[in-house]
């Protein structure tokens, strides 16, 4: 049997949340267009009984640390690079390949590395195949794949290159398990995740989500969540007009709550204002940034 840690590299966009959810078949990364949606390593387990046990991270994007919230970020995205048996290099298909493998020789990798082109439904085949031939030349690239992360067919490639890298070893984690991280992590990403679909600008790189109360009953489960965010002029936006906007997140966020949990929520939202908690560790650390 093969086991081993997998991290998902790659520019904040490249699709590597998408990736997370299609190859473990469950929504544990929250997605959006917009960069930086991640703030978190979230891990996951592939297993196949027997034959591997893929231990896969996605990790926030690739970025240069502007306030405090981002070094714990890039933090992160270090220690992944540290512990992992193989990297996924994640390429937009689209985006600037030069740019991409500079950021990629900047990381030192001494770890075997996959370069995965993604969202190959939009590229042309001669794009795919520039690409393919210009990742090959790195010396630490030990196999290009194309795929998307959006198409099932395509992205088994890339779990059987991933299981040819991987050391010979035990399962780490049980096999009936999915990830590593407590449903409350997730409800707070559901709810974060409304916030970066609903909002323009700012709004949701001021925000972070507290789950407060999670009280499993036999037919319900009730959550009470603070929506944090830094100023009482973000806080009216998040309430919006008669309460349109925090009820349009309740909404939401119940739903697919209720989906990941399989039962019925009652979910109750508070909007609260704390000055520059991206700066303050004590509120980085209630908030779960470590
Ligand atoms: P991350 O920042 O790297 O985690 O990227 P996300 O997973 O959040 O995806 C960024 C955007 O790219 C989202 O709008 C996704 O729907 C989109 N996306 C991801 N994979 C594909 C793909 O294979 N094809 C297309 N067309 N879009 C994709
Ligand atoms: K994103
Ligand atoms: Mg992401």
């Amino acid at each position: 049997m093969k086991s081993g840690f997998v991290n998902i590299f790659g520019k904040p966009n490249a699709g590597k949340s998408t990736l997370l959810n299609a190859l473990l078949g469950e929504k544990l990364a929250i997605v959006s267009s917009k960069v930086q949606t991640t703030r978190h390593r979230i891990k996951g387990f592939l297993n196949k009984k027997d034959e591997y046990q893929i231990i896969l991270s996605d990790t926030p994007g690739i970025i240069e640390p502007k306030y405090k919230l981002h070094q714990k970020m890039m933090g992160n995205v270090k220690s992944a690079l540290e512990d992992a048996d193989v990297a996924v290099l994640l390429v937009d298909i689209q985006d600037d390949l030069q740019q991409c493998a500079e950021l990629f020789n900047a990381l030192k990798l001494r770890v075997p590395c996959i370069i995965a082109l993604n969202k190959i439904d939009v590229a042309s085949p001669e794009r795919v195949k520039e690409a393919k031939a210009f990742f090959a030349e790195l010396p630490y690239c030990k196999k290009v794949v194309t795929l998307s992360a959006l198409n099932q067919k395509i992205f088994e490639k890339l779990t059987r290159a991933i299981v040819e890298l991987l050391p010979e070893g035990m399962a780490f984690y049980d096999e009936d398990e999915l990830t590593d991280l407590p449903t409350k992590f997730f409800v707070g990403e559901l709810i974060r995740e409304k916030i970066y679909q609903l909002f323009q600008d700012e709004i949701p790189y001021h925000t972070a989500v507290m789950v407060n109360a999670f009280k499993e009953k036999q037919t319900l489960t009730k959550i009470q969540a603070d929506i944090i965010v830094q100023r009482e002029t973000q806080k009216m936006i998040l309430i919006g007009e008669k309460g349109k906007m925090i009820k349009k997140i309740g909404t939401l966020a119940r739903e697919d709550i209720e989906k990941f949990l399989e039962q019925k929520v009652f979910l109750e939202l508070f909007v609260k204002v704390r000055p520059k908690w991206r700066e303050n560790d004590a509120q980085l650390k209630e908030y779960g940034y470590n």
